[in-house]
């Protein structure tokens, strides 16, 4: 998919103005370009931070300089991309940056792809397709908890819990194999009760694995949080109070707020985004029509509603409406207005479990509906080890295959049936850091990265 014996460079800072920007090459001859652009190139030593001007050639004699640098040159084996490393660190404009790359090319360098320098990483065995997926994660990264994951990802814990389950199946395997090949003998290498008894362990640690993912999930992806319900019920109240700004408009004229409000919150280190909608009523004019109509969409499409009820005012039609509405969804039921006399008791509802009392006014509240929704995430203490839905899906798919073998062997299948499922199950481990994987899954994965990394 890409070519690895060339030459690549690349902006790796963000694109904007900085205090100073990164210019990398990578490959066999990072350290002749880089000698080609400086002035004082020959004097690189391995890990060493040498000042250098970026000179370019003038139309007449001589030379111009172009920026004022600090080049590195990290030798291969022991830089990012286990090649010969160059990074050219200098101010921070992107015409400067976008000059120097462009030397660089001149001097036989090639623009490099989207996540490139980790494509050639993972090819040298740097790092695995885990540990490359969690760059892009900690790049993405957008709350210290899925800062946190991507580091512990980065760091090897799931290619190492991958890796025990995988030498134990493979173990299992082998003595399988084994017993296959002396068939006329009936010996088994291992006996039914002890294939069962190991199997079952693997198929256990995975199940261990996969009880953080629910948790994982929404550390990485976070939640869609759509605020429902009549109009002045103090959606919007709630909404700004959550946040802890004043972002959307409260008045105490019904239908004020139209369209979809959207801001994003960490809340217990789950990044939510919270969608404020217009009141569920009958609409006013074509404007209020065209904001309920979205607010119904939204209610569809969110990971989970909260349903804003006054505590003030009796329930009404368009209240049970919506409850019904959303009964079999993931919802939180929030009774608001609890400063002010109250005029029925959530207590005497059916759906009485699932309220939380807040008032918008004096915060009161707040903290338990925050916990309720991210269900049970104020708790946590170690980051969960899965966190990636193509992770996931391996080992589930892993998990089944054992069970699978598992099935066969107490209705007496030989140990080439059983073979069958548990190389399944081991290939599905392998493809989840990249021992094993096809060229669609690598690109799909590498394409998700910024120039540069
Ligand atoms: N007393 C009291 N008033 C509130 C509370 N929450 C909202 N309000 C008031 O109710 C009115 C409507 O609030 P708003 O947030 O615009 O409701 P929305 O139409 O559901 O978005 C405003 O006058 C708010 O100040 C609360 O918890 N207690
Ligand atoms: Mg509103």
């Amino acid at each position: 998919m890409f070519s690895t014996d060339d030459t690549i460079v690349a902006i790796a800072t963000p694109a904007g103005r900085g205090g100073l920007g990164v210019v990398r090459l990578s490959g066999p001859a990072a350290v002749g370009i880089a000698g080609a652009l400086c002035d004082r190139a020959s004097t690189l030593e391995p890990r060493h931070a040498t000042l250098a001007r970026i000179v370019e050639p003038t139309e007449h004699v001589g030379t111009r300089a172009v920026d004022e640098v600090v080049v590195t040159w990290f030798a291969r084996p022991h830089s990012y991309t286990r090649e010969d490393v160059v990074e050219i660190s200098g101010h921070g404009s992107p015409v400067l940056l976008e000059r120097i790359v462009e030397l660089a090319i001149r001097a036989g360098a090639r623009l490099a792809e989207p996540g490139e320098f980790t494509f050639r990483a993972y090819l040298n065995g740097r790092l695995d397709l885990v540990q490359a997926e969690a760059v892009a994660d900690l790049v993405d990264a957008v709350t210290p908890a899925q800062a946190r994951a991507a580091m512990d990802q980065l760091d090897g814990t799931i290619t190492e819990a991958i890796g025990q389950v995988h030498a134990a199946l493979f173990a299992l395997i082998a003595k399988c194999e084994a017993s296959l090949d002396f068939p006329d003998e009936g010996f088994h290498f291992i006996q039914p009760a002890d294939l069962r008894a190991a199997m079952a362990e693997v198929e256990g640690t995975l199940e261990n694995l996969l009880d953080t993912a629910d948790q994982g999930r929404l550390i990485r992806e976070g939640r869609d949080v759509v605020l429902t319900g009549r109009p002045n019920t103090g959606k919007s109240s709630l909404f700004n109070a959550l946040l802890g700004c004043g972002r959307a408009i409260v008045t105490d004229v019904p239908g004020t707020t139209r369209d979809l409000l959207t801001e994003r919150v960490d809340l217990h280190g789950v990044p939510v985004t919270l969608v404020d909608t217009a009141g569920l009523r009958v609409p006013e004019d074509s404007i209020e029509r065209e904001g309920v109509s979205r607010a119904r969409g939204a209610q569809v499409a969110a990971g989970m509603t909260l349903v804003v009820l006054d505590g003030s005012a009796a329930l009404t039609d368009v209240d049970r409406q919506l409850l019904a509405h959303t009964a079999s969804s993931p919802r939180v039921i929030v009774v608001n207005k609890t400063d002010c006399a109250r005029a029925w008791d959530p207590a005497d509802e059916p759906w009485a479990a699932e309220v939380v009392l807040t008032s918008a006014v004096t915060g009161d509240g707040l903290d338990r509906l925050r916990e309720r929704i991210v269900g049970g995430m104020s708790d946590w203490r170690d980051t969960p080890a899965l966190t990636n839905l193509r992770h996931i899906a391996l080992i589930e798919a892993a998990r089944d295959g054992l069970a699978r073998a598992r099935a066969a062997l107490d209705q007496g299948a030989t140990e080439e049936l059983l073979l069958v499922d548990l190389n399944d199950a081991r290939h599905r481990l392998e493809e989840v850091t990249g021992h094993r994987g096809a060229e669609d899954v690598l690109r799909h994965i590498f394409s998700r990265f910024c120039i540069g990394k």
